[in-house]
């Protein structure tokens, strides 16, 4: 009996452990020569993505946890390279509705320089990805 009581409480624990280490996953797409077609696709399909930024973020606690750059090269995206952590940051619940604030900074050499670039966000929490939009940003 008292093996059996053991076993329960660590499946348990790990149970407890899974639902507290849950890891939202947020992507930057970015589109920084204009062109909307070809390139590297982004979640819902759309093409022209030139770069993404992968975010990585823990949930208990809120923490980034890593960021990192991908280049599209031809139709893929490159193996992705490690931004610095100390310019991203997040603020549990100080956006609309208390959603949490992600903010974070890239010098633009690492993006070739553009003169614009157009973003589109999306998210994969507990496995279910969203994209905010329809498409590219039209920009000014
Ligand atoms: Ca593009």
């Amino acid at each position: 009996m008292q093996k059996l009581f053991k076993g329960i409480v660590s499946l348990c624990l790990v149970m407890v452990f899974a639902a507290i280490a849950a890891t939202e996953q947020y992507t930057l797409y970015l589109n920084t020569d204009g062109v909307n077609t070809g390139q590297c696709p982004s979640v819902n399909g759309l093409d022209g993505a030139d770069a993404k930024i992968d975010i990585s973020v823990n949930d208990s606690p809120k923490a980034i946890t890593a960021v990192a750059l991908s280049l599209c090269s031809g139709s893929a995206f490159s193996t992705p390279s490690a931004l610095n952590l100390s310019d991203w940051s997040l603020t549990p619940s100080a956006g609309i509705g208390g959603s949490d604030v992600i903010e974070g900074k890239i010098p633009l050499a690492q993006l070739g320089n553009p003169s614009t670039v157009a973003i589109i966000a999306g998210s994969s929490v507990n496995g279910v990805i969203d994209i905010a939009g329809t498409g590219w940003p039209v920009l000014p």
